[in-house]
């Protein structure tokens, strides 16, 4: 089973991205130290740009072939791991970087897509290990949701299961250790549902 991984760059004032060091960490220690239940993990570091970071997820996706694609980002202001449950057709103007005018990602499609992982039964197993986890409803309108939203899209009408993950900043309620930790238990309910 192939799982890939991605996290953004640094954006703004978030001078570290934590998903950018779990995305990098997957890459080091791909093989040895975690256990990855089996399955062959890669991670893709993206810009953090409307469209153009998920053209970057996309070209890895026809490279790599993945079954299943964890992304994460950063949500500077939440204190858990939070699994996203739906993306939404829509992009607001940013108070980050460069303006974007506010409306659809894609026409004609819908208002929303939801997340295809096992949002509950990685949930459980992650609150089991006593990680700091949340279930969301909302990714935002910023890149992370344009990324999901596009993702969700690509994947329609596939076996490809996808989803989205917000973390928060790396410090006392949340560690890099406990965000690989995070990584490989969601892949081992991964496997298990095979
Ligand atoms: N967080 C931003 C974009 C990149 C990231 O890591 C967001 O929540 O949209």
């Amino acid at each position: 089973m192939r799982i890939l991984i991605s996290g953004f760059s640094e954006f703004g004032d978030n001078k570290v991205n934590p998903s950018r060091l779990l995305a990098e960490q997957v890459n080091a220690c791909a093989g040895h130290g975690v256990d990855w239940s089996g399955a062959d993990v890669r991670g893709v570091v993206l810009p953090v740009e409307f469209e153009v970071g998920f053209q970057r997820l996309r070209d890895e996706i026809g490279l790599f072939r993945p079954d299943a694609v964890l992304s994460f980002g950063l949500a500077a202001g939440r204190r858990t791991i939070d699994l996203e449950r739906f993306a939404v057709n829509w992009r607001e103007s940013s108070s980050m970087g460069a303006s974007v005018v506010a409306g659809e990602l894609l026409p004609d499609c819908p208002l929303a897509l939801a997340s295809t992982l096992p949002i509950e039964s990685i949930f459980d197993k992650a609150k089991g290990a006593c990680l700091p986890m949340g279930i969301s409803h909302s990714a935002g309108t910023y890149v992370c949701n344009d990324v999901f939203y596009r993702m969700q899209n690509h994947f329609l009408r596939s076996r490809v299961r996808s989803g989205f993950i917000h973390v928060p900043p790396i410090g006392t309620d949340c560690t890099l250790d406990q965000l690989v930790q995070f990584a490989s238990l969601a892949i081992g309910v991964l496997k298990d549902r095979r």
